[in-house]
């Protein structure tokens, strides 16, 4: 099983100069591959990240952080990659995670796997108004999912194939789509999901791509789009 994968990690970055360099390093030294999507930055990301020992992707405009990883998913399955590893550029994903990641969705075999910051006591705190809709959405992705969800919102994963193939040909941008959404479709086409605890920190650098306003107003819609109907955002998925 193992000897047939072929893992790439994907970091995708925005303005993350101050962290991207030693996310790469930590990631190189483990002994993964990693591409760095440069989504439009206007600082020295690309360059960073591509003396760390990155192989870089650099947007000539800002997608979002959903636009930056369908870039990195297509690139990973056009350079023969079966397994895509998401990893934030900003220091909150630990690389040394990486390997037990991707060991544990060959283990459970699944196609998606999430790493969660409340499947176990991982240290990590959220607001106390980001945790109420966090634990909503767990619920509704726990029934897609069909396997208890703790933490649908994270953007820790690993994707393997067929999945990979698929988000590398659509892939939503909007916040919230790229990881709620994405999962609850998964769920419901067949794909099998799982998770794992990790270890999440605060970010090390940068701003962070939603405040608390946008998140709540984000959150309303996602959850609009599921009520409403999957029509609409099965549209969204494939666009
Ligand atoms: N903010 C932002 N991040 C982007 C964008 N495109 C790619 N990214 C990267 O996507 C990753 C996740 O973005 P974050 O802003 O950290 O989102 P988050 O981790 O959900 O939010 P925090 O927990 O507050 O850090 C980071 O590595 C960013 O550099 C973008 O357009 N905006
Ligand atoms: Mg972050």
């Amino acid at each position: 099983m193992t000897t047939q994968s072929r893992s790439v990690v994907i970091v995708p970055a925005f303005n993350e100069v101050a962290t991207v360099g030693a996310v790469v390093r930590a990631i190189v030294s483990g002994g993964l591959p990693v591409v760095v999507v440069d989504d439009g930055s206007g600082d020295e990301t690309e360059r960073v990240a591509r003396e760390a020992g990155a192989a870089t992707l650099k947007l000539p405009f800002n997608l979002g952080v959903g636009g930056a990883l369908r870039c990195g998913f297509r690139w990973a399955v056009e350079n023969g990659y079966n397994t895509a590893i998401q990893c934030d550029a900003d220091g909150q994903h630990d690389p040394a995670e990486l390997q037990a990641m991707i060991g544990e969705a060959e283990k459970l075999d699944v196609h998606l796997l999430v790493g969660s910051r409340f499947a176990s006591n991982s240290g990590y705190r959220s607001t106390f108004l980001r945790r109420i809709p966090m634990r909503l959405l767990s619920r509704i992705a726990t029934k897609a999912a069909g396997t208890r969800m703790t933490d649908a919102s994270s953007g820790f994963r690993v994707i393997r194939e067929p999945l990979l193939s698929e988000f590398a040909r659509a892939y939503p941008t909007h916040y919230l789509g790229d990881t709620f959404e994405v999962l609850v479709q998964a769920g419901r086409q067949g794909y099998r999901i799982g998770e794992m605890p990790v270890i999440m920190r605060e970010r090390a650098g940068g701003t962070a791509s939603a405040g608390t306003s946008a998140s709540m107003r984000y959150l309303v819609r996602a959850l609009l789009a599921l009520v409403i109907g999957s029509s609409h955002q099965y549209r969204e998925f494939r666009s």
